[in-house]
């Protein structure tokens, strides 16, 4: 079998990506210069794919985005200089970002407010390109846009797919590469509908499509094999089987199936020789080619210069060594078998093996899930030792991350300055900004997290059983990157892990300071999780963890905590049906990691998004006391939300949209609280930006938090 790789991260192994990009943007590299130092990380991603497989796409390099790359060029948007395109972006006229799917990544989302739909051919990106040229589908383009024209989904899918046509037929493909993503979602009746008469219109091009689906199963897959197509891929990895099991059955209409049996989003090096027998099986029946299960860009470059244990190098692949597991099979199912053999050999040793972290997962009881106190009592005891006032206000933890705290902790992991000087400095800023929160005279106050860079990598570096990369950069959205660590073994807190800096930022202050922790699910969501127990496990070790945590907190003194859980809608499936099975972990989880905290004790809960509807019950189930969220852009659905359900807890609804660098007016907040003023009632509500302050710059934090505690007085004057 011929094998076949696809989404090979952009980012460059020293982030070159980010460089050239953000030196552009900077003023320090010409137009040309960029363009020619992307076209030579381009051939770089290229001769990676020619050392491992047969073939691979062409034109999946992005200024930016893939999505929005095809927006432009069937004429969505039109950009005529690249400072055009960019300015489309980021900035002012921005497309707004979202996540993709249910990764990390985050794509520009085409807006269709008030446009005249026409597509047209714009921006020719595939110049010079004949074969697997790489674009995203139609439907996927589609399904992800917003404000599209009610009811005209089938009609506007089948003049983009015209356009597509033309885009073949002008170009003179001789196969293309379609990413159909959403063909995975739970679709109607009449979206299966309407891609199967969009793609008719393929019906009459001599382009051969391959089209690819990943992150999950396809519903009814034998609707894409009947589609007129040449090739069909499929996620055999997030499928929960069913993909596999369907194929079974599937007439291959002379289709080939891309078989994606290489994980493309986890780091786990594959069992090649199980992977084999799933090719051998499936060649009996259809043309196959041996794939990767999903992008390769969610996973690092490769795995040199990575600061991992030994054994633990034995057990993972990134994206270049999973190229590398593709060509394995191929040897494999060709009958040879020793480097397929040395690969393997380290892939099941027990490694980071707690027996009494195991043990006291095994003994949770219903005590362990499950407050004693309810949250109207509690919230009395809370209320008599805070004793704040109406509209408390307060920040969710961060705070500027300038250019000198980001300098001096460089300095100290580069071991030019010593740990006691590196401490020193943090316990200024901290005494720093407490001071600048006593003199706006906020009600909640925040040490700032300055000795966090992400908070993931943070609490990886501090817990054992998660080991950090090092050099691992992975693009989360545009030119930005994070590291994400590895879950290994089990998970255990040998010491505290954020107490010191909490009770220092105390002693400073008679205001209560939030111990500021990140929950299980964002941990595990930004993280490569371990796959050989379940997930829920590894969840309860790490709740296990904070729940330690939050009882060294309160012998310092500590009387409120927020447990971030900032990925908590991220990580939800795709598929709706499987809901219920990852919320029940989800939210058990964090209800361990402050079941046994103090009813006097407030737990408060962050998330930074704003489809909170759909999963407000959930939330609910996580029994927290205050939950802040984003609202600031939102708007309506929130309130609607709540209009839905009995939300008795106390909430901050976001009233400073932090992502931008505009300082809010108080009288252009106040519209926010009064409209949720509506459906939650004026004891409940606290007054906060919508998120962490790290990335805006202490020039705008100062007069929008001012302006925060004027509304506050003011909300309490009309009260
Ligand atoms: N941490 C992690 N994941 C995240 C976020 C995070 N996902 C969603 C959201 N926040 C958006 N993602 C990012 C990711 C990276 C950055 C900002 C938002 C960022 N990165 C620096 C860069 O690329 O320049 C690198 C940081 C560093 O040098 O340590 O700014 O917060 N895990
Ligand atoms: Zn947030």
């Amino acid at each position: 079998a011929k094998t076949y790789g696809y989404g090979f991260p952009r980012l460059g192994k020293q982030r070159e990506f980010k460089t050239l990009i953000e030196g552009y943007w900077a003023g320090k590299l010409t137009e040309e210069e960029l363009r020619a130092g992307i076209a030579k990380l381009n051939d770089k991603r290229e001769e990676t794919y020619k050392k491992y497989v047969d073939a691979f796409p062409k034109g999946e390099m992005t200024f930016y985005d893939n999505l929005f790359d095809t927006a432009l060029i069937f004429g969505i948007y039109s950009a005529e200089s690249l400072d055009e395109y960019f300015n489309l972006c980021r900035g002012k006229n921005a497309l707004e970002m979202t996540k993709w799917f249910n990764t990390n990544y985050h794509y520009l989302v085409p807006d269709f407010e008030g446009k005249e739909v026409e597509f047209k051919l714009g921006w020719n990106k595939h110049e010079g390109i004949k074969k697997n040229a790489y674009l995203i589908g139609p439907f996927t383009l589609l399904k992800l846009s917003k404000n599209l024209p009610e009811g005209k989904f089938t009609e506007l899918l089948k003049k983009l797919a015209a356009k597509y046509l033309e885009y073949f037929k002008f170009n003179g493909f001789e196969s293309v590469h379609l990413d159909e993503p959403a063909f995975v979602m739970e679709l109607t009746d009449g979206e299966v509908e309407a891609i199967k008469e969009a793609y008719k219109s393929f019906e009459s091009v001599d382009t051969k499509i391959n089209v690819f689906t990943y992150y999950d199963s396809v519903d009814n897959l034998q609707f894409v094999f009947d589609l007129p197509v040449a090739g069909v891929g499929v996620d055999l990895v997030h499928d929960r089987g069913e993909n596999l099991s369907q194929l079974e059955n599937i007439d291959p209409k002379g289709k080939t199936l891309y078989a994606g049996v290489v994980d493309g989003r986890n780091v786990w090096r594959s069992d090649v020789f199980k992977k084999a027998e799933i090719i051998k099986k499936l060649s009996e029946k259809f043309d196959v080619v041996i794939t990767n299960a999903a992008l390769l860009f969610h996973l690092p470059v490769n795995l040199k210069g990575a600061t991992l244990p030994p054994e633990l190098v034995a057990k993972v692949a990134f994206a270049e060594e999973k190229l590398n597991e593709l060509k394995l099979i191929a040897d494999v199912v060709k009958g040879k078998e020793d480097e397929a053999r040395s690969w393997v050999e380290g892939i099941d040793r027990a490694f980071g093996v707690r027996e009494n972290v195991r043990e006291r997962v095994r003994n949770l009881t219903e005590a362990d899930f499950n407050k004693p106190v309810p949250y109207a009592e509690r919230i009395k005891l809370q209320q008599e030792r805070l004793k704040l006032p109406l509209f408390p206000t307060t920040t969710i933890g961060s705070f500027p991350q300038t250019q000198e705290v980001r300098r001096v902790r460089l300095l100290n992991r580069r071991g030019q300055l010593s740990d006691k000087d590196y401490e020193t400095f943090i316990k200024g800023e901290i005494a720093k900004a407490i001071k600048i929160q006593e003199e706006l005279g906020l009600d909640v106050f925040v040490h700032g997290e300055f000795e966090r860079s992400d908070m993931v990598e943070f609490f990886a570096e501090k817990l054992e059983g998660i080991a950090t990369t090092g050099n691992g950069w992975v693009i989360s959205y545009g030119t930005r990157s994070y590291r994400p660590p590895i879950i290994f073994g089990d998970v255990e807190r040998t010491e505290p892990m954020t107490v010191k800096e909490i009770a220092f930022a105390q002693s400073l202050t008679d205001k209560p300071v939030k111990g500021m922790l990140t929950g299980p699910v964002t941990i595990i969501a930004w993280s490569y999780c371990r796959e050989d127990i379940p997930v829920s496990k590894v969840a309860y070790q790490i709740a296990l963890a904070i729940r330690d945590e939050i009882a060294d907190y309160e012998k310092a003194g500590i009387k409120i905590v927020q447990i971030d859980e900032a990925a908590f809608r991220e990580k939800a499936p795709i598929k709706k049906r499987n809901w219920d099975e990852y919320f029940d972990w989800a939210v058990k989880s964090f209800r361990v990691c402050h079941a046994r905290s103090k009813p006097e004790t407030q737990i408060h809960s962050h998330m930074c998004y704003s489809e909170f509807g759909e999963i407000i019950e959930y939330i609910l189930a996580m029994d927290f006391d205050v939950i802040s969220i984003e609202a600031s852009r939102s708007k309506g659905d929130i309130i609607e939300a709540f209009e839905k359900v009995n939300f008795d807890r106390q909430i901050g609804l976001g009233v400073w949209d932090i992502h931008s660098p505009y300082v809010p007016s108080v009288e252009e907040m106040k519209p926010i609280v009064k409209r949720a003023l509506k459906v939650i009632p004026k004891e409940n509500f606290w007054v906060n930006p919508d998120c962490g302050l790290k990335t805006r710059r202490w020039e705008e934090c100062i007069p929008a938090i001012r302006n925060i505690v004027t509304l506050a007085h003011e909300l309490r004057e009309e009260a």
